[in-house]
C-alpha cells in the first residue's frame, strides 16, 4: 500500500500536525517516540528518520492494555538502545519529565512527542504538561496556535507529531486495526479475517471468524429484524472492543529482530 492511500485513511489534522512538527524541527531537542506496548515493532513508524540527529527515548504506552510478561521482556529489549518507560492508564507526568531530564545532555531540553494515530501522544503531553497548559502563551513566529510549554525544567511543545506506520503488508494494516491506529470500518475483508486470526492465536480462542462473531452478535443483541445477527455490526463492535482492551491484554508483537530491524531501517 503506498503512502497515499494510507493518508487517505485519516482526517486533515494529519497533514498539519505533520507541519507543524516539521516547522519547530530545530529546535527539538529530544523526541519521545510513543509505541503501543501491544504491537512495538507494528508502531515504530518508518518516518522515525526525519529526528534522526535528535536525542530519542521511547515510550511504551498502554502497557495496561498488553500481556504483563511482554511488556517486561520488551522493556529490556528497548532498553539496550533508548531510555525506556513502560506506560498505562496510571503512568504519572512526573516519570516522563523526570526520564527526559535524566537522559538529556541538554540544559532544557526541548521535546516532541510523536507517534501513529491513537496511540496516546495527548494523553502523554497532557499529562507533562497538566495544569500548566493555562499558563502558556503562543511564541510568534511559529505557526499559530504552536507552542512551547516550560515546565520543570524542560520544554514540551504542545503539538504531538503524527507519523505512519509503513503499511507494507495486510499483516500490518490487521495489527494496526487490533490496536485502533486504524478506523475500523472499509477495510478489505481480508484484513479483518487476518486481524482475527492474530487475536485468536494470542488469545487462544478455537472459533473460526464467523462462528466468534455469531455468538458475539447474538450475547450482544446485534441482530437484524429477522433476527439473524448483524455481522457487519457485530464486526465493528468486536474490533472496537478489542482494540479498547476489553476483551483482554494481549501483545501482537513478539519478534524482538523485527523491532532491530525496523529500528535500522528508519
Ligand atoms: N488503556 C489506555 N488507554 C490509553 C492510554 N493512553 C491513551 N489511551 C486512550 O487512547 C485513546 C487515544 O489517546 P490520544 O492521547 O488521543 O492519542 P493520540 O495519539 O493523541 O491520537 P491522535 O491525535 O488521534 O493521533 C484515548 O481514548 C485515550 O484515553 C493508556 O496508557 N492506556
Ligand atoms: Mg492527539
Amino acid at each position: 500500500m503506498d503512502n497515499d492511500k494510507v493518508s487517505a485513511w485519516y482526517p486533515g489534522h494529519v497533514q498539519k500536525a505533520k507541519r507543524q512538527i516539521k516547522e519547530n524541527l530545530k529546535k527539538i531537542d529530544t523526541v519521545i517516540f510513543v509505541l503501543d506496548a501491544r504491537a512495538p515493532v507494528t508502531t515504530t513508524s518508518f518516518e522515525m528518520n526525519i529526528f534522526r540527529d535528535k536525542e530519542k527515548i521511547i515510550i511504551l504506552n498502554k502497557s495496561d492494555l498488553a500481556n504483563k510478561n511482554y511488556n517486561i521482556l520488551w522493556k529490556n529489549e528497548i532498553s539496550k538502545s533508548f531510555p525506556v518507560l513502560l506506560m498505562g492508564k496510571e503512568t504519572s507526568g512526573k516519570s516522563i519529565i523526570n526520564l527526559v531530564k535524566s537522559s538529556s545532555k541538554k540544559e532544557n531540553p526541548h521535546l516532541a512527542v510523536v507517534g501513529v494515530p491513537n496511540v496516546g501522544k495527548s494523553t502523554i503531553i497532557n499529562k507533562i504538561i497538566g495544569r500548566h497548559r493555562a499558563k502558556t502563551g503562543s511564541q510568534p513566529g511559529i505557526t499559530r496556535g504552536v507552542q512551547w510549554v516550560s515546565i520543570d525544567g524542560i520544554v514540551v511543545l504542545d503539538s504531538p507529531g503524527i507519523l505512519y506506520s509503513e503499511i507494507y503488508s495486510k499483516e500490518i494494516a490487521a495489527k494496526l486495526l487490533l490496536i485502533g491506529s486504524i478506523p475500523v470500518e472499509n477495510l478489505n475483508d481480508e484484513i479483518y479475517e487476518i486481524a482475527f486470526n492474530i487475536y485468536k492465536n494470542v488469545a487462544e480462542i478455537d472459533k473460526d471468524f464467523y462462528t466468534f462473531l455469531e455468538e458475539f452478535g447474538k450475547k450482544r443483541g446485534l441482530l437484524k429484524k429477522g433476527g439473524t445477527v448483524d455481522f457487519e455490526k457485530a464486526k465493528m463492535l468486536f474490533f472496537k472492543e478489542l482494540s479498547e482492551g476489553k476483551m483482554g491484554q494481549f501483545t501482537y508483537d513478539t519478534d524482538f529482530n523485527k523491532f532491530w530491524e525496523v529500528v535500522k531501517n528508519d
